[in-house]
This record gives structure tokens, C-alpha cells and sequence, in this order.
């Protein structure tokens, strides 16, 4: 595919380094990025891809606060885990940094300086919350307090979690700051703001007759967000973490993370490449590609275009920005505050040597354009009936083929017979598909069609059946060996962006070198005459116990928070102690307990109630082993007329607490008392 770009600039979204990655960011943004690079560097591109991590902003100081340390040993703590988790699932950043560092910090510095200069920027003075007691203004997020929509108690200065609206601290009712507790006051603050205002129409131009063949939920967000029309937005914050807002009357103030943070690419950019880095800026010749998720999309598609516009001096705008959307776990939205995640560096811990594994079941899943959901059961399926039954198969049956018949050697093709060109055909049709859709950013549809080779491969031999012929005819085997083995060559060279480490395992075994994307699907990739090492199998099964072994720390998660939220139900309507007393409440001796046939729920008790034996049925035996219960005293409704239920008569009914998450705790007397005692 011929493009009229020179070079090709990959960012990917900084992670904020107030916890580690997870899975949704690999997906989203990661996965993605390092896909894309590596096929560009296969085809002999020239390629950077830039990261780090976003340091500044307000979670990191909470989080900090929170556990009585300083910023810098938050993100001192999280930049490690983050870089070195990245590293070992192979995403090839030519540099991945930090927005803490020097180089960052004055490139910033001067992005302002100059939009300043310029006179991009217009100042307001307006009226925010201050916390006397903390000597400082409160970002929207160190506000809580009622909610004027819904009245929830806990919202936050920004957002009601509990209604979604979103929210100016100045809207809550009583609000509170989240540093000292104390009610705030309201004080004048003078900032400074970009007017995109300024920038809309070129954006509009730019965007929307530019850029149609963005993806629809990009080009979609930013049309409805200029079609609303911009307003001007505070690139200054009242924080003392962060880069100081260059101006003698700023004391005080910093960067707003999102002001600074996109600079982190160019930033980054001039870490690796002190002397060339404008190149990769501000050439009309390279393109620049944002990778990053949804919730992403305005910053890179208006805001900090806009700041590159307002800058000028030819920096270029991004040529796509391939968003997106999110990867869901287990059916619920991923959330680092309810530890509602896979966390990368616990991943890498638990499935060691499996980087690929998960990569390819992120990539196979990939939330490109919709929400999508990642499942324990989908992945151990996908590792076991795709990479071990399909690609692993083939790989392994071809090599065990070579070492029977040849000795590992690779032997020579006689005449190709129309089934073997038919398959170098296939492959040929299978690269174009697979390199148009890596080129459009549909990743999960390209390794769909590098899967495809692989399936064409095991179908080949299915077809030619190598050993059967070896009892004829030795010189057939040699071909079909042979065709087999490019197969298994054109899989290497297929699946590097994908999953690396099984490529550069198996191009070792084939004794490849350096692979390039041109050589795929060429009938003489691998070389007659060549040894190949012997068979080592390029995946193994994932048994159900590693997985049981996550889905049960799942539940668990989800519990624990169910327990944190729990909120009482509204207490109900008044009642009096007539009523109550109508209700004959007792203690009785459970003399057996044990569950009910063909029910799921039901446990049948027999009860000493102190005048003789009752049975009750109740709906408990999700909670309960039945013999634990025996013995034990409980309390249960007396004066209920019997029911029948599963055939079984019940008499009164036993009495349970429900707790946060739906369990039942059956109530039972603090001491003990005689059978029949009645509830008062
Ligand atoms: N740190 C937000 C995020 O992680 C932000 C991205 C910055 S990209 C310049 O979602
Ligand atoms: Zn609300």
C-alpha cells in the first residue's frame, strides 16, 4: 500500500500514575498502539511511538493526602509499576517517560510562555471554594456534598456518581471539602483560558470536511461537540502540584494536567531525539496518530489541537486519532476505585510467560466499536480452542512432521501441484485483507485473518495428508513439508504485531532472523536445506483451576464492595404496636435441617417450638449447610397459616437478615432460651 507520508509519529494516552494499568487501558489504548507500530517497523517504515506517564493532576494529590505521603512518591511508586508492566507484555515504546521530568516540565513551561506571549490566552476572575483551614482552593473533586438533582449526600464537586449529572462545586448543597471536612468559603481566583471559540471554525473545517474517514465515534463526538459550540476552558489550576504556571503574578497556580499532559508527546519526543525531534512535529511528511480511549476523544480532537493552532511554528495536527470505546469486565464498567479490574502487573504475576495470551484475547475482543466485555471463561476458550487447537496445532504438527520424515531439515519443493498453489493464493488474499485492515485500525478483523492462516495451513494438511503419501511417495512429502513450512514461516511474520513473543520464538525455531513484512506469503521464506529446532509447543491449556482462581477473586471484589456501598432501605410507613403484636414471634430448637429435593433454595427444618415439632421451609439454602444449623436456635413467624410448597407443608416461617449482598443470616437469640419464647 503506497501513502505520501515519510514517517509516522504513534502517541498513546498517559496513563495517570495514581495506580497501575489494567486491561481496559491495554485494550482501549495500549494493545492497539503497539500493533500498529510493529507492522509499521515490519514494513520497513520509519516509526516512533511515544508514552509515559500523565503525573500531574488532582487523584494524585487525593491519593497522596490519603495515605500521608508526598505526590512524587505516588507517581514515583506508579511510573515503576507502570513502565515495567508495559515492558514485559512487549509494548515497544521507543521512550516511555514521565511528565515529572525536566525536560517535560520546561517544555510546557514555554508552550505557555508563548501562547501567552501571543495573547492566545484571555484571564477571568471568578468566585471558587476555598478551604480556610487548608489554605488552598478546592478543585471540584476535594468538594463533597448533596447533590441539588438527586440529593445523594456523597456527589462530588464535578460529578454526582449516583445520578451522573455533571456538577460545578459551586452548585452542591452544603458542601464540605474532602481535605479537612470544614464547610469552604467562597473566594475570588483569576485564571487563564484558551478560547477554542477562537479555533472553532478551523476545527470544524479541519475535523469535519477534513477528516471523514475518522472513526464514526470520533467523528461523531467531535461533531456534537461543535455543533454545541466551544467555550473558552481554564488551563490554569490553584494546586501546588503540577508545572508552576510561568507568570510572576501566578504564585500559586499550575498547568491544568490536561493543559500540560498532550505536551508530555512532544516532550517525549525530545527525550529520545534531542536534535531531530522537530522532524516529527512539525514535517508536513510525517503523520501523527493519538492513540487513546473514548473518554479521551475532546482533548486530543479539539483542545489540544487548538493549542498546537494557537502555537503555531508548523506543528502539525494528528492525521487520526483512533479511539476506542470500552472493555467492560465481567459485564461491569472497569473501575480502578472499586478495584473492579485486571490489573496488568497481577496478570503478568499470575500467568507468567503468558504475555500473549492476553494480547491476543485483547486484541480478538477489542472494544473498537462498541463496549465489549472481557471474561475469564472467553479467555481461557479462546487460549485453548483457538491458540493451542488451531495455531499451536499447526505449527507443532508441521515441525514434528519435519523432524519424522527429514531429520529437521527443510526439504526441497518438487513441482507444486494445484492444491499447494491454491493455499500460497489463499495467503496472498489473506495479506492484503490483513494489511488493509491494519492500516485502517481494524485490529481485531486483521488478526482474524492472520487466525485465518493458520486455519488455511491446518486445513492443507487435512487435504494432502503428508502421512499417508510418506508410504509412496517420499518426494510428495518433501513439497507438501515444505509448503507447510512457509505456512508456518508466513505465521511468524503475520502474528509479530500481535503476539511477539510467540513470532520470535518460532522464527527462531525456523531460523528466520529479522522478519519483514514483504517476505509474507513468498514461497521461499523458509530455506531448504535449513535445520529446525525441535518442537516446542508454542501455547499450552489453561485449566480451569487458574481461572476458577480469578472469577473467585472477582467475586470477592465485588462483595467487598457491595458491603462498602451499602445504603439502608428507606425506613417504612409508621406502623404501631398493635400490629407488631399480631405477629406471633417465637424461639424454637432446630431438630433437623436438610434441603429440599429439586430446589435450589428451600431448606426443610424441623422445629421444637416447646409445644411439639413444626416443619418450615425457608429459602436459605444458597447460605447455609443444612447440619450446620442443627442444634441451633432461631426465631420464625408462629401464627402463619401452613403452606404448601414442593409438596411439603410449611408451618410459620424462619426469620433472616439480608446483608449487602444478598446473603441470609438466619436470627437467632444471644443467649439461650427455652422453646416457645416469644419475640417482644
Ligand atoms: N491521563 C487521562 C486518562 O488516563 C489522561 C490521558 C492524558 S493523554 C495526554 O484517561
Ligand atoms: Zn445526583
Amino acid at each position: 500500500m503506497e501513502s505520501n507520508f515519510k514517517r509516522t509519529l504513534i502517541t498513546t494516552a498517559l496513563p495517570y500514575a495514581n495506580g497501575p494499568v489494567h486491561i481496559g487501558h491495554l485494550a482501549g489504548v495500549y494493545v492497539p498502539a503497539d500493533i500498529y507500530a510493529r507492522y509499521l517497523r515490519l514494513q520497513g517504515r520509519e516509526v516512533t511511538m511515544v508514552g509515559g506517564s500523565d503525573e500531574h493532576g488532582v487523584p494524585i494529590t487525593i491519593k497522596a493526602r490519603n495515605e500521608g505521603v508526598t505526590p512524587q512518591d505516588i507517581v514515583d511508586r506508579y511510573h515503576k509499576i507502570i513502565k515495567d508492566s508495559f515492558e514485559e507484555l512487549g509494548i515497544s515504546f521507543d521512550v516511555y517517560s514521565r511528565t515529572t521530568s525536566d525536560i517535560h516540565r520546561a517544555t510546557a513551561s514555554e508552550f505557555f510562555s508563548r501562547l501567552h506571549g501571543k495573547g492566545e490566552f484571555i484571564e477571568k476572575t471568578s468566585m471558587q471554594l476555598y478551604d480556610e483551614k487548608a489554605n488552598q482552593f478546592l478543585a471540584d473533586r476535594y468538594v463533597t456534598g448533596e447533590c441539588p438533582h438527586c440529593h445523594n449526600q456523597r456527589a462530588y464537586g464535578d460529578q454526582c456518581e449516583a445520578c451522573g449529572t455533571s456538577l460545578n462545586a459551586t452548585d452542591l448543597i452544603n458542601p464540605k471539602s474532602a481535605i479537612t471536612g470544614e464547610t469552604p468559603v467562597l473566594r475570588e481566583t483569576h485564571h487563564w483560558f484558551l478560547p477554542l471559540d477562537r479555533w472553532e471554525s478551523r476545527l470544524r473545517e479541519w475535523i469535519l470536511e477534513g477528516h471523514k474517514e475518522w472513526k464514526g465515534n470520533v467523528y461523531g463526538q467531535c461533531k456534537s461537540w461543535l455543533d454545541l459550540g466551544l467555550q473558552p476552558r481554564a488551563v490554569t489550576r490553584d494546586l501546588d502540584w503540577g508545572v508552576p504556571v510561568p507568570l510572576n503574578e501566578a504564585a500559586g497556580k499550575v498547568l491544568y494536567v490536561w493543559f500540560d499532559a498532550p505536551i508530555g508527546y512532544i516532550s517525549n519526543t525530545k527525550e529520545i531525539y534531542p536534535d531531530s525531534w522537530e522532524k516529527w512535529w512539525k514535517d508536513p511528511e510525517t503523520r501523527i496518530i493519538n492513540f487513546i480511549g473514548k473518554d479521551n476523544i475532546v482533548f486530543h480532537c479539539i483542545v489540544f489541537p487548538a493549542m498546537l493552532m494557537a502555537y503555531g511554528d508548523n506543528y502539525q495536527l494528528p492525521d487520526n486519532v483512533p479511539a476506542n470505546e470500552f472493555l467492560n469486565l465481567e459485564g461491569d464498567k472497569i473501575s480502578t476505585s472499586r478495584n473492579w479490574a485486571v490489573w496488568l502487573h497481577e496478570y503478568l504475576r499470575d500467568f507468567p510467560g503468558k504475555q500473549d495470551v492476553l494480547r491476543y484475547v485483547l486484541t480478538a475482543n477489542a472494544p473498537e466499536t462498541k463496549d465489549n466485555d472481557f471474561t475469564w471463561r472467553d479467555f481461557q476458550t479462546r487460549n485453548n480452542s483457538e491458540l493451542v487447537a488451531i495455531l499451536g496445532n499447526f505449527v507443532n504438527r508441521v515441525i514434528v512432521l519435519t523432524h519424522k520424515y527429514f531429520d529437521g531439515v527443510v526439504p526441497a519443493a518438487g513441482q507444486l501441484t494445484e492444491v499447494d498453489t491454491a493455499l500460497f493464493e489463499e495467503v496472498a488474499s489473506l495479506k492484503d485483507s490483513l494489511t488493509q485492515n491494519i492500516e485502517t485500525f481494524h485490529f481485531r478483523e486483521a488478526l482474524k485473518e492472520a487466525m485465518n492462516i493458520a486455519r488455511a495451513g491446518n486445513k492443507y494438511l487435512q487435504e494432502t495428508e503428508p502421512w499417508k503419501v510418506a508410504k509412496t511417495d517420499m518426494a510428495r512429502v518433501a513439497t507438501i513439508l515444505n509448503t507447510a513450512l512457509q505456512i508456518c514461516g508466513d505465521i511468524a511474520v503475520a502474528f509479530e504485531p500481535f503476539m511477539p513473543f510467540m513470532s520470535r520464538r518460532l522464527a527462531d525455531a525456523l531460523h528466520m532472523g529479522k522478519l519483514t513484512w514483504e517476505e509474507l506469503g513468498a514461497c521461499d521464506i523458509i530455506k531448504a536445506g535449513e535445520h529446525i529446532d525441535s518442537p516446542e509447543l508454542l501455547f499450552e491449556k489453561i485449566d480451569d483451576e487458574a481461572i476458577d482462581a480469578q472469577i473467585e477473586r472477582l467475586a470477592r471484589i465485588k462483595r467487598e464492595n457491595e458491603l462498602k456501598n451499602f445504603k439502608p432501605a428507606e425506613v417504612q410507613a409508621p406502623t404501631d404496636f398493635e400490629t407488631f403484636s399480631k405477629l406471633d414471634i417465637r424461639v424454637g430448637t432446630v431438630i433437623n435441617c436438610e434441603k429440599v429435593k429439586k430446589s435450589k433454595k428451600l431448606l426443610r427444618f424441623l422445629i421444637d417450638d416447646g409445644i411439639g415439632q413444626r416443619t418450615i421451609l425457608s429459602g436459605i439454602a444458597e447460605h447455609y449447610e443444612p447440619e450446620c444449623l442443627i442444634g441451633r436456635q432461631v426465631c420464625f413467624i408462629a401464627n402463619f397459616p401452613p403452606r404448601q410448597m414442593m409438596g411439603i407443608e410449611s408451618e410459620g416461617m424462619i426469620l433472616s437478615a439480608l446483608n449487602a449482598d444478598g446473603s441470609l443470616s438466619v436470627i437467632a437469640p444471644t443467649s439461650a432460651v427455652v422453646n416457645g419464647a416469644q419475640v417482644k
